[in-house]
C-alpha cells in the first residue's frame, strides 16, 4: 500500500475490478475504501477464512469492524415525533423589534439568521407513513449570534393537556397499545379516546385533530404555532407577552381523508418527499413568522388564562403581527447525521426571549435535555454539527462520551486565577442572559388554577369557525375514530363531551356511531366565532409546484399534450404525463409523446390536479383502462381539478361523473391544443385547492 495512485489509473494495488467501477467514482484516484483506522482494504466482498469452503477467522479485523458498526447504528428513536424530515434555510426579520425584545435576531433586518427546522409526525415510528391523522411538529433552531434560539412548535396552536406532568399518560394513550402494538400512527383505538373521555381539557385539541389541519398537503402548506406564551424582554428589562405563528405562503391546505389513508400507502413518504423535491427544485418553502403581543398589564384581560396551553388568543382579539420570513433552501446531506441527530430544546433561548409560568411549558423545560442524553448518548450533543451554536462556545464543562474538543490549560473551574479568570461571565450590556424578574410568591401545592377551569368554550369557538365543508369533515373524522373504538361507554362519554362543545356537533356524530341517548349539556353555546381559524380563510391561491396529471394513450394530440406542459410549468406547477406504460406514447400525427409515468406506478391521490387531452384514440384506450377511469374517478371525488378537452371529456361517462356537479370540471369543446380560456379556468380550479362543493360520496372510488 506504498503508492498513493493520485496520478494515474493504473498502479500496483489498482485491481481489474477496481478499474471497472472506476466509470461509476467521481474521483476514483482519491476514494480507496479503508478501514476507521485509515487502512486500505483489498476485499470487502469475502471474509477472511480457513480455506474456501472453511470458517471465517477471528483475526479478520475488516469483518469485526464493519459487522460491529453495522450492529450499533441505530439510536433510540425519539418517543414522540420519529418521524421527521428537515430542512436549511435562513431567517430574516422585516423591522427591529427593539421597542420589545433585545434579541439580536429580531433587531436586524439585514442579518439573515441560519435555520434548521424538522417537521414531524408525534405519534407514528420512525418508519410509519407521512399522511396520518396526527399533530405536525414544526421545530425551529435559529442558529442566532447570541447562541440558538430553538422554537419547537407544532401545526395546532393548542396542545392535549395544560400540566406536563399529563404528558407520559396521554403519550401511553395514542401509542399503539402494548400488549399488541397495534394500531401503528393512528388515534383511532380504544385508550386514546378512553384517555380523552376522562380528561376534557383535551376537547380542544382533539377539535383540531380532528379538522384537516391533520392531514396537510404538504409541510410547505402548514401553519406552526410556539403554542406556549413566551415573553419578549427589552433593553431595560420590561416584559411583553408573546405568541409565535408561522404562517406558509403558499397558505394552509389539507388531504382529504380518504386520499391522505390511500397516499399512506401508495407513497408513505409523501410530505417528506414534497419538502425535499420541492428545495432541489429551487422552489423554496417561505413562511411569515408574526406574533401576538400582550402588554404584562393584559395579563388578566382575557376570559381564559394566557399561560393555559388548551387556549388560543383568538386573531380577531389580539392581530398576528408579521415580523420576519424564513426560507427553506438547502436540503441536508444525510439524513441521519441532521434530521436524526438535530436536538432541539425549549429551553435554548437567547437574551430576550424568556418563558412564563405556563406548566406545560414548565416542565417541558425538563424533558428536552433529559431526552437527548439518552437519545444522542451523553452530554456532548451539542457539539454534533447540526446542534452546534453559530456562537463561540466556552465553558468549565468537560469530557464525557464523544467528546470531540481537544480542551487546553489546567483550569476547568471558576474562579480561577491560573487560567486568567477564563471564561468569564456577561452582564446584561455584554450579552449575558439575565433571566426575567418576575415576582413568584405561593404556596407549595398540587392543583390546577381554576382559571383552567373551561375546556368547552373555545373547542366551541373552534367549531362554529369552521366552513359548513370543514364541519363537515369534523363530523366524519368523530365518526371514523370513535367507529373504531370497542368499548360502547367510551364512545357514549366522548359524546356527552361534544354535546358540551356544541349540540349539534354531537348529535352529529352520535348519529354516525349508534349513540341514541345525548346526554343533556350542561352549558348553552356562546354563539362567538374567529374567522382566522378557518383554513377557508387561509388560501393563498397559488399553483406553484401543484402536480397535475396528463393521462395519455396512444393517438393522444400532441400539441394538446405539449401546450399543456409548457402552460403548466410556466405557471409554476408540475406537469407529468401518464400513460399505461413509460417511455412514450405515439401521437395522433405519429409523433413522439414522451411519458413521464406508468399509471400502475402512481395514483390520483398522489396529484392535485388531472387532465385528459384530446385524442380519440387515446381517450378510447383510457376509458377501457380500469386504472385511468378511477384516477379520474377518484379525482372527482377528492375535489381535484379536472381538465377535459375534446375527446377527452368522454372519460367522463366512462368514470360515471357525467350527471354530477361540473364545479372544478373544465371542458373545452373545442379540437386540437388547449385554448387560453381553458387554459386560465383550469389554473383558476387548480389554484382553488380543493371544490367542496361536490357530492362526494356518491363517487365510487
Ligand atoms: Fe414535545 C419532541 C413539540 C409538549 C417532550 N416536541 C417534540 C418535537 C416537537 C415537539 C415539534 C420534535 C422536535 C424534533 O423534531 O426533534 N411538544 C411539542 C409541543 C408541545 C410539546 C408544541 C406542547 C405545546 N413535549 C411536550 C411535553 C413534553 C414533551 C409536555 C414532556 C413533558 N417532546 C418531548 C420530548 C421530545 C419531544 C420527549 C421527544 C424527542 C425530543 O424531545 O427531542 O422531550
Amino acid at each position: 500500500m506504498a503508492t498513493d495512485n493520485r496520478a494515474g489509473d493504473g498502479g500496483p494495488d489498482r485491481t481489474a475490478k477496481d478499474r471497472q467501477l472506476d466509470a461509476y467514482r467521481v474521483d476514483p484516484r482519491d476514494t480507496y475504501l479503508t478501514t476507521d483506522q485509515g487502512l486500505r482494504v483489498s476485499d470487502t466482498d469475502n471474509s477472511l477464512a480457513a480455506g474456501a469452503r472453511g470458517p471465517t477467522l477471528m483475526e479478520d479485523f475488516h469483518f469485526r469492524e464493519k459487522i460491529t458498526s453495522f450492529d450499533h447504528e441505530r439510536i433510540p428513536e425519539r418517543v414522540v415525533h420519529a418521524r421527521g424530515a428537515g430542512a436549511y434555510g435562513y431567517f430574516q426579520v422585516y423591522e427591529p423589534l427593539t421597542e420589545f425584545t433585545r434579541a439580536d435576531f429580531l433587531r436586524d433586518p439585514a442579518a439573515r439568521t441560519p435555520v434548521f427546522v424538522r417537521f414531524s409526525t408525534v405519534a407514528g415510528s420512525r418508519g410509519s407513513a407521512d399522511t396520518v391523522r396526527d399533530v405536525r411538529g414544526f421545530a425551529t433552531k435559529f442558529y442566532t449570534g447570541e447562541g440558538n434560539f430553538d422554537l419547537v412548535g407544532n401545526n395546532m396552536p393548542v396542545f392535549f393537556i395544560q400540566d406536563a406532568i399529563k404528558f407520559p399518560d396521554f403519550v401511553h394513550a395514542v401509542k399503539p397499545e402494548p400488549h399488541n402494538e397495534i394500531p401503528q400512527a393512528a388515534s383511532a383505538h380504544n385508550t386514546l379516546w378512553d384517555f380523552v373521555s376522562l380528561q376534557p381539557e383535551t376537547m380542544h385539541m382533539m377539535m383540531w385533530l380532528m379538522s384537516d389541519r391533520a392531514l396537510p398537503r404538504s409541510y410547505r402548506m402548514m401553519q406552526g404555532f410556539g403554542v406556549h406564551t413566551f415573553r419578549f424582554v427589552d433593553q431595560n428589562g420590561r416584559g411583553t407577552f408573546v405568541k409565535f405563528h408561522w404562517k406558509p405562503l403558499l397558505g394552509t391546505h389539507s388531504l382529504v381523508w380518504d386520499e391522505a389513508q390511500k397516499i399512506a400507502g401508495k407513497d408513505p413518504d409523501f410530505n417528506r418527499r414534497d419538502l425535499w423535491d420541492s428545495i432541489e427544485a429551487g422552489v423554496f418553502p417561505e413562511y411569515e413568522l408574526g406574533v401576538q403581543l400582550v402588554p404584562e398589564d393584559r395579563e388578566f384581560a382575557f376570559d381564559f388564562d394566557l399561560l393555559d396551553a388548551t387556549k388560543i388568543i383568538p386573531e380577531e382579539l389580539v392581530p398576528v403581527r408579521p415580523i420576519g420570513k424564513m426560507v427553506l433552501d438547502r436540503n441536508p446531506e444525510n439524513f441521519f447525521a441532521e434530521t436524526e441527530q438535530v436536538a432541539f430544546h425549549i429551553g435554548n433561548v437567547v437574551p430576550g426571549i424568556d418563558f412564563t409560568n405556563d406548566p406545560l411549558l414548565q416542565g417541558r423545560l425538563f424533558s428536552y435535555l433529559d431526552t437527548q442524553l439518552i437519545r444522542l448518548g451523553g452530554p456532548n450533543f451539542a457539539q454534533i454539527p447540526v446542534n452546534r451554536p453559530v456562537a463561540r462556545v466556552h465553558n468549565n464543562q468537560r469530557d464525557g462520551y464523544n467528546q470531540r474538543r481537544v480542551h487546553q490549560g489546567t483550569t476547568s473551574y471558576a474562579p480561577n486565577s491560573l487560567g486568567a479568570g477564563c471564561p468569564m461571565v456577561a452582564d446584561a450590556s455584554h450579552g449575558g442572559y439575565v433571566h426575567y424578574q418576575e415576582r413568584v410568591d405561593g404556596a407549595k401545592i398540587r392543583r390546577r388554577s381554576e382559571s383552567f377551569g373551561d375546556h368547552y368554550s373555545q373547542a366551541e369557538l373552534f367549531w362554529n369557525s369552521m366552513s359548513d365543508w370543514e364541519k363537515e369533515h369534523i363530523v366524519a373524522a368523530y365518526r371514523f375514530e370513535l367507529g373504531k373504538v370497542e368499548h360502547r361507554h367510551i364512545r357514549v362519554r366522548v359524546v356527552a363531551h361534544l354535546a358540551e362543545v356544541h349540540p349539534d356537533l354531537a348529535a352529529r356524530v352520535a348519529e354516525g356511531i349508534g349513540v341514541e341517548e345525548v346526554e343533556k349539556p350542561s352549558r348553552s353555546p356562546h354563539g362567538d366565532s374567529s374567522p382566522a381559524l378557518s383554513q377557508a380563510n387561509a388560501r393563498r391561491d397559488s399553483v406553484a409546484t401543484r402536480k397535475v396529471a396528463i393521462l395519455v394513450a396512444d393517438g393522444v394530440d400532441a400539441a394538446c399534450v405539449a401546450s399543456l406542459r409548457e402552460t403548466l410549468a410556466g405557471v409554476g406547477a408540475i406537469p407529468e404525463v401518464l400513460a399505461a406504460w413509460d417511455g412514450k406514447v405515439e401521437g395522433a400525427g405519429g409523433e413522439t409523446v414522451p411519458v413521464d409515468r406508468a399509471m400502475s406506478t402512481m395514483a390520483s391521490v398522489l396529484y392535485d390536479a388531472v387532465v385528459v387531452p384530446d385524442g380519440a384514440a387515446s381517450t378510447r384506450s383510457l376509458a377501457g383502462d380500469g386504472l385511468a377511469v378511477h384516477f379520474v374517478a377518484e379525482a372527482y371525488k377528492h375535489g381535484k381539478a379536472i381538465g377535459l378537452l375534446g375527446s377527452g371529456a368522454d372519460l367522463l361517462r366512462a368514470s360515471r361523473l357525467e350527471a354530477m356537479d361540473g364545479a372544478g370540471v373544465v371542458l373545452q369543446e373545442g379540437r386540437g391544443a388547449a385554448d387560453q380560456a381553458f387554459l386560465d379556468a383550469f389554473v383558476t380550479a387548480l389554484a382553488q385547492h380543493r371544490v367542496w362543493s361536490r357530492p362526494t360520496d356518491r363517487v365510487p372510488a
